[in-house]
């Protein structure tokens, strides 16, 4: 468990840090209930996220990959944010450059309320078109195991970013944006091993910006941290501010 005096150190560094970026992973979205992908609950029948998150995936198979994302999207409609969802939301209005780069789909920051926020993989709750590629929100809670567009006729495709396929320019330009612009980054619950988000530390460092972790464990690469706070994100953010 972090010490008192690393909190302290911590909730030093934020509260003079003028310009902050944060990035979250599962971890805090476990403390909702929300299972993790690597962890011990990650599993989904005898399916790892690499084996369901891909295009081919989706071609092979749309109605297994459907049942997933259903599977997740009733779990989910049950989750609420968490006081460490809530913590970063009084972060957003108390620091005038703040940003927000979440690897989760799960909608839970959006929920409690974080506006300056980038979804760099998605949002579980909007779909797209395989035909047209328009993109809708949709919340209904089972989805038909093959969706189909209201307009074309084509089958619906979560619209998430999977393995292989890029993530959007627009997001992609946005993070680099604020991670060369941060003096301190925030890495809450996120294990560090998907890329581009993996990466985002080391952009962070070399423009001299402070790194903060939150991670209930260790994580691949601690020379890139400078304060590692370990324990629940939902126990730990609070306390930084
Ligand atoms: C707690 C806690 C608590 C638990 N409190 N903490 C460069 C090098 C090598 C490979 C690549 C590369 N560039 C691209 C790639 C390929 C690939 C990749 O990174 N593969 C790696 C596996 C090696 N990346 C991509 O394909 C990306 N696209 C891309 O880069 O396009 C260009 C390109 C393509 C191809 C080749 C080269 C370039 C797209 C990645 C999209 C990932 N999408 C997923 C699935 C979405 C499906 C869905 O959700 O429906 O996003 S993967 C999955 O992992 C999900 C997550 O957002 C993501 C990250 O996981 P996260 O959040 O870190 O969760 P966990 O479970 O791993 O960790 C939880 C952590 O929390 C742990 O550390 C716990 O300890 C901690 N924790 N409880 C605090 N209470
Ligand atoms: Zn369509």
């Amino acid at each position: 468990m972090a010490t008192d005096d690393q909190i302290l150190l911590a909730r030093t560094h934020l509260a003079s840090a003028r310009n902050v970026t944060v990035l979250t992973g599962a971890g805090i979205s476990a403390d909702s209930g929300v299972p993790t992908f690597r962890g011990a609950d990650g599993l989904w029948r005898t399916y790892r996220a690499e084996d369901l998150a891909t295009p081919e995936a989706f071609a092979r198979d749309p109605r297994l990959v459907w049942e997933w994302y259903n599977w997740r999207r009733e779990l989910i409609a049950t989750k609420s944010p968490n006081p460490a969802h809530e913590a970063l939301v009084e972060l957003e209005r108390r620091k005038k450059q703040f940003w927000l780069i979440t690897q989760n789909v799960d909608g839970l920051h959006r929920a409690a309320g974080s506006r300056q926020l980038s979804e760099i993989h998605g949002n579980i709750w909007r779909v797209r078109c395989t035909g047209c590629g328009e993109i809708s929100e949709n919340r209904e809670v089972p989805l038909p195991l093959l969706p189909m567009c209201g307009r074309c006729h084509a089958l619906l495709r979560p619209h998430i970013v999977w393995f292989g396929e890029s993530l959007r320019e627009e997001d992609l330009h946005r993070c680099d944006e604020v991670l060369r612009d941060c003096d301190l980054l925030l890495v809450i619950g996120t294990s560090g091993v998907v890329y581009p988000a993996a990466g985002y530390a080391s952009v962070a460092k070399e423009v001299g910006a402070l790194v903060i972790e939150i991670n209930l464990e260790t994580t691949p690469r601690p020379d890139l941290v400078d304060l590692s706070l370990q324990g629940r994100a939902k126990d730990v953010v609070p306390l930084l501010l």
